[in-house]
């Protein structure tokens, strides 16, 4: 394409109206709704080169999670499904930050500097969560794609992982999947239906529970999969959109707050779960009859699914090596169970899910969860390969091939492309199932050691800079010292600060062995920290 075709660009209706610079950060663009028009367009012509770049299929979602209604936000999800790589962060950055007069100028530069061939066909697909705003961002998008007259292919209201599978179906024609969101449906609830078989109910487990969806997204994508699950599993819906996005519901609020959502039905000692504002999230919890609260997050379910497969690669005499990453969130008891009981290797990744999905990558069977309950499974090709050969092959005993046929069902259910709290949650619940357990039992598996998490406004949060995963503080001066004389002083204690890659705050976590003691240990954390 000759430059001259660039000659709409920018677009009048999008130029650039606040003088703010804004970062791609760990979850893409995310500020008020309203300043981000003219981020959205050129996030559209970014993305047209992105494509032609991989010669392949991209996604654009348009999303701010579990942010307030009044933000939103816009990422790019690269061919595979991954994270848009790092380097394209930084070129994006730069381009939703020039002048408009400049405009023209960069993408030139990108065209130059990336070799982009510009008569590639590129494909955009696009989608977008309930937010008010996000039908003018997506016009805003579309826009700026057809300036580079890309392709759009808009899948409308869908949750963030669902966009990550229809990209990655669309490249990978057909063989992760069917892409459309009924082929989407079709894979998680099959899979997870046959499992089950006729039997619904096992030991003290029984198939129904309470949702609470944020009043967001997932609350559609809820709906539709009851179609596709029929009887299998009775959710009852709370926080169903009618209400305010994310306000006092969703899982960021129920695992920070440690209490239930608004405007839900508490049954005592029922299960429950909390997703959040786009469906990537998910956590379980319960009240109990002395009205306490009880929150498995994301640690437990990794620990959970990390048993489960053990189990059954063992029932099925298939050995691969398994892996389970998380970060410093991660409760320390679960770190210990993952080591010391399941016997599996933990490893620690700093905050963000590209840094754990990566790492992921490298184990034959990768788990891997943050706390706050976004994680997944990634099988490699050949580990799939192989569990199918298993299924079929004759000099294997009946108890062999019905185990790798579990695991192969199980493989189904998940999203693997991404987090997906309904595709997390279909996978607890058949893990329950086959256990016969109840949400209590499952608990037992270890006790947390207490823990809190507070949020801290500083003046100017990049004072704070650290390293070994975002758990030793470099600078200020002293501070690392101050912190770990603190948390000497405390039983199990742990401890650490670092600034938040997508609020404009400081967060503290803290644990130990006593209960008690918590509250002093994050104070006295929090006095030194300035
Ligand atoms: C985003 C991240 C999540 C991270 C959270 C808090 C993705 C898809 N999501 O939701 O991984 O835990 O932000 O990050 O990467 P922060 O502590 O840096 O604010
Ligand atoms: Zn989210």
């Amino acid at each position: 394409m000759e430059y001259f075709q660039l000659k709409n660009i920018p677009n009048v209706k999008y130029t650039r109206k606040y003088s703010d610079n804004i970062q791609y950060g760990t979850a893409g663009f995310r500020t008020k709704a309203n300043a981000l028009e003219h981020v959205l367009y050129r996030m559209g012509l970014l993305a047209v080169l992105r494509s032609k770049v991989k010669n392949a299929a991209i996604g654009l979602m348009i999303t701010a999670s579990h942010n307030i209604e009044s933000d939103n936000g816009v990422k790019l999800i690269d061919p595979a499904g991954e994270m848009l790589e790092a380097s394209w962060e930084r070129i994006a950055t730069n381009l939703v930050n020039v002048e408009d007069r400049n405009l023209v100028s960069t993408i030139k530069h990108i065209i130059k500097e990336e070799n982009i061939n510009m008569s590639v066909d590129a494909i955009v697909i696009t989608g977008r969560d309930t937010r008010e705003s996000s039908p003018t961002l997506l016009n805003a998008a579309v826009m700026g794609i057809k300036a580079l007259y890309g392709i759009v292919q808009d899948f409308g209201i869908v949750t963030t992982p669902q966009l990550h599978y229809l990209v990655v179906c669309t490249n990978t024609k057909s063989n992760y999947g069917d892409p459309t969101l009924h082929g989407y449906y079709v894979k998680l609830s099959e899979a997870f239906k046959y499992v089950r078989q006729k039997q619904i109910n096992n030991g003290q487990y029984v198939a129904e529970l309470l949702l609470d969806a944020a009043n967001g997204v997932g609350a559609i994508a809820v709906k539709e999969f009851q179609k596709y699950l029929g009887t299998t599993l009775a959710i009852n819906i709370y926080n169903d959109g009618y209400g305010k996005l994310n306000f006092m519901c969703g899982a960021d609020f129920v695992k920070v707050e440690q209490v239930p959502p608004v405007n839900f039905h508490v049954k005592r000692n029922f299960r429950s779960v909390s997703i959040d504002g786009d469906a990537d999230r998910i956590v379980y919890f319960y009240v109990d009859e002395y009205e306490k609260f009880h929150i498995l997050d994301g640690d437990k379910i990794a620990t959970l699914i990390a048993e489960y497969l053990k189990e059954l690669l063992k029932e099925s005499h298939l050995s691969f090596q398994l892996g389970l990453v998380q970060t410093a969130y991660a409760n320390g008891s679960s770190t210990d169970y993952i080591l010391n009981v399941l016997q599996i290797p933990a490893v620690c990744v700093s905050t963000g899910i590209k840094h754990l999905h990566n790492k992921a990558l490298e184990f034959d069977i990768g788990i891997y969860f943050e706390a706050n309950g976004h994680g997944t499974v990634l099988f490699k090709e050949t580990v799939i390969k192989t569990i199918k050969e298993a299924v079929t092959n004759p000099e294997r005993s009946t108890n062999e091939k019905e185990a790798a046929s579990k695991l192969l069902n199980i493989i189904n259910m998940i999203n693997q492309t991404v987090g997906d709290a309904l595709s997390d949650m279909l996978l607890v619940e058949t893990i329950l199932h086959a256990k016969g357990w109840d949400i209590m039992e499952w608990e037992k598996m270890y006790d947390d050691l207490p823990n809190k998490q507070i949020k801290m406004k500083v003046y100017d949060k990049s004072i704070i800079t650290t390293t070994n995963v975002g758990t030793q503080c470099i600078t200020p001066e002293g501070l690392q010292d101050a912190i770990d004389e603190i948390v000497s002083q405390y039983k199990r204690g742990r401890c650490f600060v670092r600034p938040s890659g997508t609020e404009d705050i400081v967060r503290i976590y803290a644990e130990c062995e006593n209960l008690c003691d918590l509250d002093k240990l994050i104070k006295d954390v929090a006095s030194v920290v300035y």
